[in-house]
């Protein structure tokens, strides 16, 4: 062991030290999930999780009109039927305070709290390549001691707080939106301003539109989006989703994106422009995701099908924006639809047809910075506000662990080689990090093209089923070779470079932060097509990873 070996030993057992079988990151989706299989093994568990309560996503994004995208019969777990029996969803995207209360609901029942660690964060982990353990240390100066290191600390949790210069000076408060507080917010007649027009900020500022004094959007880049339908559940609903439970969960694990829809199988060639009319019509009518993720697969790899389909949306909001100035503002056409996340909304666009609401081009004049009055475009205006809401989005799929001090063998860090090359293997392990296992890391369709739910399901399923042959076989050290990762990056960038999706900027791409290594973060193969890999890889005893 050489001397800053020592040392670094040294300061971490300043702490106090635990020793565990496994320590789960997070305590959202996965993070309950995995603590509650790998528990059920009989393992020596905890999980650490930096907020105060349960619930990941679900418990940071508590902006206003903060909404799940998918449909909640499948945003749900799906290894006791007896409590999705008992669990009633109120609407089929149903707002952030019930998905948090159903969370809390599941943490209720499966008794998960007694092993989480609260207001804790991690901040750094090293393999000892000597014990074949890890050290994972938290902000508490506790040490965890630990064989199996699972991330469970998700794909959009790392946020983009500190955007602009001069955040500090500004006179009123400023709030990202995955740092919303839990106390109300008084926006009542105030001037606010929005900075981006992603997923979070569409909510954000269709719901706000109606309470705020003034708002300025400070607007880059339009999006494009499906209005969303939201009917209420009745009774019925209900007892038509309990029955059906079995076969949905079966269901969503074999189709692209883990939906319960699917493309229909329907060729845009074989199709007279009539038919793909009338087909349009009718998945756009179903108001869901399923406009983006179930008309033809050509539309993410052939421009000309893209242009038909970026053409008809267009056409939608056209038809809602008929101020030809406001439309060019709101409507998109410098990329094509579906290349990026597409969000649902509701009266997005008609907020911008009330007088109190006004967009700020910071196309043509970028954000400088912000003052203490308010924030300062390129043009040299001030625009005066009372709050600023930041809705600029994360340092999507790597931010949550290079964010931390992750060492592997010889010491090597997680932040210094994803900041070069990201890279993974299936998105479950990473080269040189024995027994670390990720989920929503980059290269899975959890890094992006899934209903989350699905997707995190299925990896800490294969993490337990992997963890339990460990254990059964009395196996130390589990660990890609550089050979198979190499397999899986070819793989993952072949499939993706063949996609429109790769040329356009977004998170999906990285492009949303300065440096960021490009590279497609979600593996675009398909859920079901990555789920029989990852089933070929345990079925083959982990052939293509070191074992010990
Ligand atoms: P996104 O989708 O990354 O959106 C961030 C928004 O913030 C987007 O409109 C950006 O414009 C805008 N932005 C970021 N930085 C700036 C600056 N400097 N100036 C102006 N505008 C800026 O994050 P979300 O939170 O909305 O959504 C993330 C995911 O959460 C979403 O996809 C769902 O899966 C849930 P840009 O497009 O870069 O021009």
């Amino acid at each position: 062991m050489n001397t800053s070996t020592v040392a670094a030993r040294a300061a971490d057992v300043q702490g106090k030290v635990t020793t565990f079988d496994a320590v789960v990151i997070g305590a959202g989706v996965a993070g309950m999930y995995q603590l509650y299989r790998l528990r059920q093994q009989g393992l020596n568990v905890v999980a650490i999780e930096a907020g105060s309560a349960v619930g990941g996503t679900w418990y940071w994004n508590r902006y206003p009109g903060a909404r799940v995208d998918s449909q909640a019969y499948i945003y749900q777990y799906w290894f006791s039927e007896d409590l999705a029996k008992e669990w009633n969803w109120s609407e089929r995207f149903p707002a952030q305070p019930e998905t948090e209360a159903y969370l809390n609901f599941i943490a209720d029942r499966c008794d998960l709290r007694k092993d989480i660690r609260f207001n804790t964060r991690v901040v750094g982990a090293r393999f000892d390549e000597a014990t074949n353990r890890w050290q994972i240390r938290t902000d508490a100066g506790d040490v965890l001691d630990t064989k199996y290191f699972v991330s469970c600390a998700g794909m959009l949790s790392a946020p983009l707080t500190s955007t602009f210069p001069g955040q500090e000076t500004f006179k009123g408060p400023i709030f990202h939106t995955a740092r919303w507080p839990k106390e109300p917010v008084e926006l009542a007649g105030k001037r606010v301003g929005v900075v981006g027009t992603g997923a979070t900020g569409i909510q954000v500022i269709q719901t706000i539109a109606s309470q705020v004094g003034h708002m300025k959007v400070f607007l880059r880049t339009p999006q494009y989006i499906i209005p969303m339908r939201n009917p209420k559940y009745a009774d019925s609903d209900r007892a038509a989703q309990k029955q059906g439970f079995q076969d949905m969960r079966k269901r969503v694990q074999g189709t692209f994106a883990g939906f319960d829809y699917d493309f229909a199988g329907d060729s845009f060639y074989d199709m007279t422009p009539e038919a793909r009319r009338e087909l349009m019509e009718k998945v756009w009518a179903d108001g869901s995701l399923s406009f983006w993720l179930t008309l033809y697969p050509e539309m993410f790899t052939d421009q000309k099908v893209n242009d038909e389909v970026s053409e008809f949306v267009r056409e939608k909001m056209r038809e809602r924006i008929k101020d030809p100035v406001l439309a060019e503002k709101l409507i998109p056409t410098s990329y094509g639809f579906g290349t990026h996340r597409v969000p649902l909304e509701t009266q997005f666009l008609e907020a911008f047809l009330r007088p109190n609401v006004e967009i700020v081009d910071v196309k043509a004049s970028p954000i400088v910075c912000v003052t203490p009055e308010g924030v300062k475009t390129a043009d040299g205006k001030i625009h005066e506000l009372d709050v600023l809401i930041l809705a600029t989005g994360f340092d999507a799929g790597t931010g949550a662990l290079t964010r931390m001090d992750i060492r592997g063998r010889g010491g090597r860090s997680l932040t210094e080689d994803w900041n070069r090359d990201i890279r993974s293997t299936m998105g479950l392990m990473v080269n040189g990090y024995p027994n670390l296992f990720t989920t929503a890391a980059p290269l899975a369709p959890s890094a992006a093209f899934c209903n989350m739910t699905t997707c995190l399901q299925q990896q800490v399923d294969w993490v337990t089923d992997c963890i339990k042959y460990m254990e059964s076989h009395d196996l130390k050290v589990i660990e890609p070779t550089r050979e198979t990762e190499d397999k899986w990056v070819a793989h993952h960038d072949e499939i993706a470079n063949a996609t429109l999706v790769t040329k356009t900027d977004s998170w999906y791409m990285g492009s949303n932060i300065e440096g960021k290594p490009r590279r497609l973060l979600s593996y675009i193969g398909g859920v079901g097509t990555y789920r029989q890999k990852c089933d070929e890889v345990t079925a083959s005893n982990y052939a293509g990873f070191n074992l010990q």
